[in-house]
């Protein structure tokens, strides 16, 4: 079995070329190519060249593997390993000019079922600020030299991280959810890029995330993050993060975030 490390070296160089790539369609100017579960879930034609470019070079790197990808969906490998691929994590942020997008790329042990898999290595990666977020399990979260580590929150409460969305029906109830964390929360933000949202946890740039209706490829990467940087990362189904909901933070304030928030466990 490839070990960790360099399945991480993989995915740094890859998350680095793609990122390129995307980072120089925004700049050509960007054209929506469709919508997908909503009229605000859009799908750019960068979203779709990144994660076929992304797809091509993991083929020739590591033919044997699995993938699953958000643009191009699920192959089932022979390796055992599987990469869980976002080309572009914040979408609307990116078609809009927000400097607030992802490459967002994770190597897990298993089949592309959350549930089940274990993430081995995972990169989160901005191309407009070059920020590379990288952690293999085992060996600690790192942004460049500096190892990321988790906050501690103090007196003033925890800043929240979340999101919502793309379906409006679901905005009220989220805005419920908001306004029973707010208690323990000295201030919220709204990245619009779940894996930076990780990542940002992953680094103390914020206390706690968490966001119910993201997908496996949003949060594969930057849950490891999390847990490299000392964090805990929970969630449904099954306590895991999933489509019902992603929590991550400090081990402390996580345990007095999670029970605030109403998700089916
Ligand atoms: C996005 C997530 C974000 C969430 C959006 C969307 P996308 O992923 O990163 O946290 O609030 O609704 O799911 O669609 O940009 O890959």
């Amino acid at each position: 079995m490839t070990s960790a490390a360099d399945l991480l070296d993989i995915a740094t160089r890859i998350a680095r070329e793609s990122g390129e790539l995307a980072l120089q369609r925004r700049r050509e100017g960007v054209t929506v190519a469709a919508t997908k579960s909503a009229a605000a879930d859009i799908v750019t034609a960068a979203d779709r060249e990144v994660e076929a470019f992304i797809r091509a070079e993991l083929a020739r790197e590591r033919p044997g593997d699995g993938f699953f990808g958000e643009e191009s969906g699920a192959e089932a490998g022979t390796s055992g390993i599987t990469w869980v691929v976002d080309p572009i994590d914040g979408t609307v942020n990116y078609a809009y000019g927000i400097p607030a997008w992802a490459v967002s790329i994770a190597a897990v042990e298993g089949t592309a079922e959350t549930a089940s898999w274990t993430a081995l290595a995972g990169v989160v990666f901005n191309p407009v600020t070059g920020e590379l977020f990288c952690a293999a399990r085992g060996g600690g979260a790192w942004l460049g030299d500096q190892r990321l580590s988790v906050s501690d929150v103090g007196e003033a409460g925890g800043l929240v991280a979340t999101g919502f969305g793309y379906n409006p029906e679901t905005h009220g109830p989220a805005l419920a959810q908001l306004s029973r964390v707010m208690p323990i929360a000295r201030d919220v933000r709204r990245i619009g890029a779940a894996s930076l949202d990780l990542a940002s946890v992953a680094a103390g740039r914020v206390d706690a995330y968490y966001e119910r209706g993201t997908h496996p490829w949003d949060h594969a990467a930057g849950a490891l993050l999390v847990e490299e940087a000392g964090g805990r990362v929970g969630g449904a189904p099954g306590g895991r993060p999933g489509n019902g909901m992603v929590i991550a933070s400090g081990p402390d304030f996580f345990s007095r975030l999670e029970p605030l928030l109403d998700f089916e466990r």
